[in-house]
C-alpha cells in the first residue's frame, strides 16, 4: 500500500460537532445559543479536541434548522448576536482549538431576499440565480422526487412556473450555472474566511451540478440523480482556487452516494478541491449494524483513498441517530459498547468525528408522538405515508429509528430538570433518560465513556501511527462477524487493535507470529492494567483493546 499522504496538521485532528441548538441553553429561552457554546467549550477541550464544527449559525426562519439560510453573513437571533460568535471564535482559538463554520451553498431558504426577488417576476435579474422551469404535460418539469419531499418542483403561482429544490420546497436550489451568483457565494465564504475561521463543512456540496434539461428518472425513488452530476468538480475548483486555496484553512465536504473513486475526486490531493470527504455509505446505506459489510466498506474506502485523499470516520451526527443505539448495544453494555465504537472510529484510517453526547454514551429517543418530533423529514415523510393511507401509529414506528430527532435532543449535562440544558421549555423534549444518563453521572463513574475518549485521544495524539500508519486486517478474523482484529504501522511502530462487536464472549486464537512478539497493552474499555504484556484468549462482550506490537 503506498505511503501515508504528505502530512498535515488536520489529518492528526479530532473533530467535535456542535448542534449548538441542543447544546447548551444560556438565557432560558428553551434553545441552545452560542453563548452556551461558550460556557461549555472547556468540555469540549478537556477531551482533546482540535476542531469544532458549529453547525449553521446564520439567519434563517429555521424551517431545517438553519439549513435554509436568509442572509448568510448575519448570525441568527436565535443563537445570539455577530459579537457572540467573535467572542466563540477568540475563546474556542484561546483553548487551542479551531472553528470549523458549516456552509450551506446548494440552496437558500425561500425568504432570502435573493428568492424574494428571483420569484417576483420572470425577468428580474436574479431570476437566474435559481431554477426555473415551465411546466411539462400540465405538470412538474419531470418526475424527480427531493430528499424531504415526493416532488423535487414547487409551482408558482405568480409568474406561472416551478422551482427546484433538493430539500424542502423552503429550500430552492441556487443555480450554480450563474457565474454572478457563483461570485457572490465566493465572497460571502470569503468574509467568514477573512474573520478568522478553521475551515467549512459544505453541506450537501455533492448536489450543486444539475443535469441538462432535467430528464424523468427511470426509478424516481432512487434519488441519486441529485448528486454528482457533470459540471461538479469544475464548480469545486474554481471555488477552492477563488477561496480556500488563499488560507490556511480545512474543508471537508459532505458528499452522498459517493464510491470511492468518486469521492476522490473530491479529496484527492492533487485535484485542487477539499481535504476531506464525509461520505455516507454507512450511515445512509447500512440501516444496521452488520460487521462484515462494515468491514468491506472500510476495506474499499482505505485502497481507494489511503495515500492520496483523506476520509472521515463516524458513525452518527445530526442527521443520524446516535451510534450506540443504531450500531451498537444501548443496554446493559451500553457503557463498554460506546468505547468499542470510538476506538474503532478513532483507530480505522481517516480523520474521526465526535458528535455531541457520544463523549458520554448519549442513546436515541422514542417519542409516542409525531407532534413531538420537530424534524422536516421526518414530518413530511409521515405526511406522505398518512397521506397515502398508512396507519398513523404504523407510520410512525417506521419512522422513529432513523429520525433525525434521535440525535437532535439536548445535551444531557446533568440530572438537574432538563438535563441541566435550559431553564426554560426545550424546544424539543430531552431524552427521558438523562436522569441516569448525563455528563456529571459520567464523569463522577469510574467507567466514564468520557474519560475513555480523553486517553484515546491522547494516545492518537501522542503517536503518529493513527493519522498516518497502513491499515491491514488479520486475515484470522477477516470474515468474523463479531471480531475485528487489524494493524496500523507506520516505520517501525505497530498497533493492533481487537475489538469483539457482540453481546457475548468471544475467544481468539492468535496467530504463533503474534504469539511470540512483545506486546504491550495501551488501552482498553474494561478495567485492565495498560502496559501489561501478551494477548487475551478471550475478549468480553463490546471488548476493545489497542496493543503495541514489537
Ligand atoms: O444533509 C444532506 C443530506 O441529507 C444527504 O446529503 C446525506 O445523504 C445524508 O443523508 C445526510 O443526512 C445536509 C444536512 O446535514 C442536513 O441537516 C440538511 O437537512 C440538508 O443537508 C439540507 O441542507
Amino acid at each position: 500500500m503506498a505511503a501515508a499522504a504528505n502530512q498535515a496538521w488536520w489529518k492528526k485532528a479530532v473533530v467535535y460537532q456542535v448542534y449548538w441548538r441542543s447544546f447548551y441553553d444560556s438565557d432560558g429561552d428553551g434553545c441552545g445559543d452560542l453563548e452556551g457554546v461558550i460556557r461549555k467549550l472547556d468540555h469540549i477541550r478537556d477531551l482533546g479536541v482540535d476542531i469544532v464544527w458549529l453547525n449553521p449559525v446564520y439567519e434563517s426562519p429555521d424551517r431545517d434548522n438553519g439549513y435554509d439560510i436568509s442572509n448568510y453573513e448575519t448570525v441568527m437571533a436565535k443563537a445570539g448576536t455577530m459579537e457572540t460568535w467573535e467572542r466563540l471564535l477568540r475563546e474556542t482559538h484561546r483553548r487551542g482549538m479551531k472553528l470549523m463554520m458549516d456552509m450551506v451553498v446548494n440552496h437558500t431558504s425561500d425568504r432570502h431576499p435573493w428568492f424574494v426577488e428571483s420569484r417576483s417576476s420572470r425577468d428580474n435579474p436574479k431570476r437566474d440565480w435559481y431554477i426555473w422551469k415551465d411546466p411539462k404535460d400540465g405538470g412538474a418539469p419531470n418526475n424527480w422526487r427531493s430528499y424531504f419531499s415526493p416532488s423535487a418542483w414547487t409551482w408558482d403561482e405568480r409568474t406561472e412556473q416551478y422551482y427546484f429544490h433538493s430539500f424542502a420546497s423552503e429550500q430552492p436550489d441556487l443555480n450554480w450555472r450563474n457565474p454572478e451568483l457563483r461570485e457572490e457565494i465566493y465572497r460571502t465564504m470569503r468574509f467568514w474566511l477573512d474573520k478568522g475561521i478553521d475551515g467549512f463543512r459544505l453541506d450537501a456540496i455533492a448536489l450543486l451540478a444539475k443535469p441538462d434539461g432535467f430528464p424523468d428518472a427511470e426509478n424516481p425513488a432512487d434519488i441519486r440523480y441529485l448528486t454528482n452530476n457533470p459540471g461538479l468538480h469544475d464548480y469545486l475548483r474554481e471555488m477552492n482556487e477563488r477561496t480556500f486555496a488563499r488560507y490556511d484553512i480545512v474543508t471537508v465536504g459532505e458528499a452522498a452516494f459517493v464510491t470511492p473513486e468518486e469521492g476522490l475526486k473530491f479529496v484527492g490531493e492533487d485535484r485542487g478541491e477539499l481535504n476531506m470527504l464525509f461520505h455516507f455509505e454507512i450511515c445512509d446505506e447500512m440501516p444496521e449494524w452488520d460487521m462484515l459489510r462494515f468491514k468491506r466498506i472500510q476495506r474499499r474506502w482505505y485502497e481507494g483513498l489511503w495515500g492520496k485523499g483523506t476520509n472521515s470516520q463516524f458513525l452518527n451526527n445530526h442527521d443520524h441517530t446516535r451510534q450506540v443505539s443504531r450500531y451498537g448495544n444501548d443496554g446493559p453494555y451500553r457503557v463498554q459498547s460506546a468505547k468499542l465504537l470510538a476506538t474503532m472510529l478513532h483507530t480505522l484510517p481517516g480523520v474521526p468525528y465526535i458528535y455531541q453526547g457520544e463523549e458520554i454514551g448519549m442513546t436515541g429517543v422514542r417519542f409516542g408522538s409525531i407532534e413531538e418530533y420537530d424534524d422536516i423529514a421526518m414530518k413530511n415523510k409521515y405526511a406522505e405515508l398518512v397521506g397515502g393511507g398508512a396507519d398513523p401509529q404504523e407510520a410512525l414506528r417506521s419512522l422513529q429509528p432513523l429520525s433525525r430527532d434521535n440525535s437532535r435532543t439536548p445535551m444531557q449535562w446533568d440530572d438537574s430538570p432538563n438535563a441541566g440544558f435550559t431553564t426554560g421549555t426545550p424546544w424539543i423534549r430531552v431524552n427521558p433518560n438523562y436522569r441516569d444518563l448525563n455528563a456529571a453521572k459520567d464523569l463522577a463513574a469510574p467507567d466514564s465513556v468520557y474519560r475513555y475518549y480523553q486517553q484515546l485521544i491522547r494516545i492518537r495524539k501522542e503517536n503518529d501511527v493513527m493519522a498516518y500508519g497502513d491499515f491491514t486486517e488479520l486475515p484470522e478474523w477477516m470474515d468474523d462477524e463479531r471480531l475485528y482484529v487489524y494493524t496500523r504501522t507506520l516505520g517501525g511502530t505497530t498497533w493492533l487493535i481487537a475489538l469483539n462487536h457482540s453481546d457475548e464472549p468471544s475467544p481468539l486464537e492468535w496467530p504463533a507470529r503474534l504469539r511470540g512478539a512483545n506486546v504491550r497493552l495501551l488501552l482498553a474499555n474494561y478495567p485492565a492494567d495498560v502496559g501489561q504484556s501478551g494477548l487475551p484468549a478471550t475478549l468480553r462482550p463490546h471488548e476493545a483493546r489497542i496493543y503495541s506490537v514489537e
